[in-house]
């Protein structure tokens, strides 16, 4: 039986995919180095520092950087992140969210949410829906990133339920993973083609209807 559901932020809840995308494009390019949206695939769900390194291996290899000169380029594009952010509105929240979120409560379900993003709790405010959640789960509270399942397994157990109990929602390659491997089942937001491992696709969260939580179950 499902008695939780655990949400990602960018790119589930909100397309603030597109703001790390704008900002970490900006500062690739800053560095002669071209970002293009299929690269950027590789950074959704992935940490920023990760994310940084993976731009960096976008170039000639020329760029020999310091741990200090990362850490400012990461602040540079988090700094660049957050302005795209604060002018978000809630009315920016996907279509069709805020209902699923209405009827998971009604049926009693658990809602958490798992965000690699250290700005997940920022962004939940100014959308007006950080109270909507059992359980927030950050950037800033785990080790490791996903691919890796820490996250999910945090969630479930702040929410007080075993992982096979779970149903996650996921739009990145390395958040599905983190899934699979936290041993929860996984619903893919986006195509299929992308998201391979998960168990359900959808092409928006929107779409979802709670009858599939059953099927997932078996
Ligand atoms: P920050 P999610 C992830 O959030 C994003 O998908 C990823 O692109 C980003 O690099 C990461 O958060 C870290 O974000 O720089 O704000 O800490 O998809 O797990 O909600
Ligand atoms: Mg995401």
């Amino acid at each position: 039986l499902i008695k939780a559901v655990i949400f990602d932020l960018d790119g589930v809840i909100v397309d603030t995919a597109h703001y790390h995308f704008l900002a970490w494009k900006r500062l690739a390019n800053e560095l002669g180095i071209d970002l293009t949206k299929e690269d950027n695939e590789k950074l959704k769900g992935v940490s920023r520092m990760h994310s940084l390194e993976i731009i960096l291996g976008l170039g000639d290899g020329k760029l020999a950087l310091t741990s200090y000169e990362k850490e400012k380029l990461a602040n540079k594009k988090n700094a660049w992140f957050v302005d795209y952010v604060e002018r978000m509105s809630p009315d920016e929240i996907f279509p069709g969210v805020k209902d699923l979120l209405h009827e998971l409560r009604e049926r009693g379900i658990k809602i958490g949410l798992a965000s690699s993003s250290k700005n997940a709790m920022t962004v939940l405010q100014l959308l007006h829906i950080h109270h909507q959640f059992d359980v927030v789960v950050d950037g800033t509270m785990v080790v490791n990133s996903k691919p890796d399942p820490e996250i999910f397994l945090l969630a479930a157990s702040k929410l007080g339920v075993t992982p096979a109990d779970c149903v996650v929602f996921e739009d990145a390659e390395a958040g599905v993973e983190a899934a699979v491997a936290a041993g929860m089942k996984c619903v893919g937001v986006g195509s299929a083609e992308q998201l391979q491992k998960a168990d359900f696709i959808i092409a928006q969260t929107g779409d979802f209807k709670l009858e599939t939580l059953a099927a997932l179950a078996n």
